[in-house]
Formats: structure tokens, sequence, C-alpha cells
């Protein structure tokens, strides 16, 4: 990854860190309303893993902790930002919110808010890719708790014997909600789990995005070149609580969190540009203020200023069969 690549990433992970934390403040002042779940923390696992694919060309699909995956896809920020703001102009006209980002153009298939879901159907889009003899892959994020639920085992079991194009990653950030991985998964490890099918897998350092990367551009290959299915276990850890319903989590230590907070994803990268003299502290402080000016005046006014759906429209989107626009009619 040469310097270049390594900025932008900086200020990729920068963004989406500046982005989630205006959300939380969104949230506060009830500007956004139902379920949140933010991401900072574990910025570079979606970065990394998207960066070492082809955004836009494979398909991505994740669970409810969605906005930065949808953003680094190619999705609009202000559209996503509106989303949740339940307006208009979002990128699901409103009717979606946070759990339910969803993006057909740059193939953010979404956006779900049951643990497990997604497996299954990440296995469905590489089973359609197989069948019209593609060259996408299928990329699944999901939490180290999801891997619990019987759609995984299921759902790696047929991907492994049907040989196929899905990438399964694992954010492993240690807890489910409120509950540790040591109390409620047998193995802590989560890659060697898929052993049991004969899928290949690794770890890495998913708060180093030079380590993620490096990690993913192997498993990315190994998954189009035909050789099936892989899993790529990132070991994380979220800042903030599971939701806004847990802003100050009580469940873990403040040791713990201290030795997480050293290992920042940001700090790591802009740390080794500023060891290897390609970044300057003045530099990555302008930065910052760009990137909160341009949240701001950008992707906030945006959304504050976007039309409400129409309440006689409420139920338009529920169902394909209300839609005239589903059966071939006008938008
Ligand atoms: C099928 C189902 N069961 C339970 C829940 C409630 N629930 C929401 S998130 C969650 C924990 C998921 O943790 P993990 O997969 O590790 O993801 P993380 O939130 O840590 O990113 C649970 C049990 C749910 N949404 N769906
Ligand atoms: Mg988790």
């Amino acid at each position: 990854m040469n310097t270049a690549d390594k900025k932008r990433l900086l200020h990729e992970m920068l963004y989406a860190r500046r982005y989630e934390e205006r959300c939380y403040e969104a949230y506060v002042e009830r500007k956004i309303g139902g379920f949140l779940h933010l991401y900072p923390g574990q910025e570079a696992c979606a970065h990394g893993v998207i960066e070492a694919a082809r955004p836009g060309h494979d398909y991505v699909i994740t669970g409810y902790r969605d906005h930065v995956h949808a953003i680094k896809c190619g999705a609009d920020p202000k559209r996503v930002m509106a989303e949740l703001f339940a307006k208009e102009s979002g990128c699901c006209k409103g009717r979606g919110g946070s759990m339910h980002i969803f993006d057909v153009e740059h193939r953010f298939m979404g956006g779900y808010a049951l643990v497990g879901g997604p497996f299954p159907l990440a296995a469905g889009i590489a089973k359609g890719i197989q069948l019209k003899g593609g060259d996408e892959i299928s990329i699944c994020f999901l939490g180290d708790a999801a891997n619990n639920q019987g759609t995984f085992h299921e759902s790696l079991n047929m991907a492994s014997v049907w040989k196929l194009p899905v990438l399964y990653v694992t954010e492993n950030n240690l807890y489910g909600i409120g509950t540790s991985i040591d109390r409620s998964t047998a193995v802590r490890d989560q890659h060697k789990r898929v052993e049991a099918y004969n899928i290949p897998s690794a770890q890495a350092d998913g708060q180093d995005i030079e380590k993620v990367y490096a990690a993913a551009v192997t498993a990315v290959e190994h998954v189009r070149s035909g050789k099936g299915p892989y899993l790529l276990e990132l070991m994380t850890y979220r800042y903030r609580g599971h939701s806004m319903s847990d802003h100050t989590p009580s469940y873990r230590t403040k040791e713990e969190e201290k030795e997480w907070g050293r290992r920042d994803p940001i700090i790591i990268i802009k740390d080794r540009l500023l060891a290897a003299g390609e970044l300057s502290e003045e530099e990555y402080q302008k930065m910052d203020q760009g990137i909160m000016a341009e949240i701001e005046n950008d992707v906030i006014a945006y959304s504050e200023a976007a039309p409400e759906p129409d309440v006689a429209e409420l139920e338009r989107y529920v169902l394909a069969e209300n839609d005239p626009w589903v059966k071939g009619g006008a938008a």
C-alpha cells in the first residue's frame, strides 16, 4: 500500500469516525429515532476488506451496524444520513432507518436487524453469481455472536459444498450486546469454527488497516479464483455500547477499554505516517477540521432540509404489489 493510499484510508476512517459521532449527537437531539448502532473503534475492518475487493462490483451485506460499510461501497453519505433522519431523500426513502441501509446501485445489499440473517442471503447472492458465471464475489460482514446462530452453520456448509464465491468476515469485538464472548461461545477464535465445513480461514488484527488489507487481499483472491468460500476473522472492539440503549457499557472493565483505546485504528495509521515523515500533525488537524465542516455543511444540512415522506404514502414499499413502480408503472 503506497503513501497516497494510506492517507486516503486515514481520511476515510476519520470521516467514518466523525460521521458516526455526529449520528450520536443527532440522536441525542432527537433528529434520529429508533435503533442506532455505531461503528467507532471498528473502522479498519470495513475499510480494509472493501478496499481489497471491488466496491460497486462485488456485493456486500451486513447486519445493523451498517452505515460505514454502505458508504465505503459508494453510497452517498448525504442519502445515508437522510435515511437516518427518516426523510424522503434517504437511500430507502426514509422507510428503512439505521438498520436497513440499502443501495442496490453500489451493490450494498443491506443492512439487516436479524442477527445471522445475512449468512444465507450472502450465500444466495453467491449462488446467483455462480449461475450467471460472473467474476463478482459476495461479502458478508457479521459480528462474533452471530456465529452462534444456526444460519451460520447451515449457510457455511452449503457454501462449501457448492463452492460458492462468498467471503464471510467476522468482526470479533468480543461482545454480543452485553455478553462477553467467553460467557456465550465455546470457541473464542472464530476462524477455527469453519474447519468443520472444510472452509479455509485466517485471523487478523482488525485495528491495523494494513494488516486487515493484506489478509483481505488473500481472502478475496481465494474466493474470486473459484476456490469457494473463505472466512476472515478480525479482532476488534467497539468504543460505545451495543446501541444507543447502552451508550455507557457497565459490563466491561475500564482497563479493557483503555487497552483497546491505545490500539485505535485511526491513531495506528496516523502514527505510522507521522513516524515515516509522510504526514504532519498540522496536516492531520486540517484534515479533521475539513471533515467535520463537510459533515456539518454538506451531510447534516442536506438531511435537515430534505422533505419528509408523504403520510398518504405510508404503505408504499411495504408490499411490492402495492407499488405501481414494481409492476412497471410510474415511479
Ligand atoms: C435473531 C435475533 N436474535 C436476537 C437479536 C437481538 N440482538 C441484537 S444484536 C445482538 C448481539 C449481536 O452481537 P454480534 O453479532 O457480536 O454483533 P455486534 O453487535 O457486536 O457488532 C442480539 C442478540 C436479534 N436482533 N436477532
Ligand atoms: Mg460482537
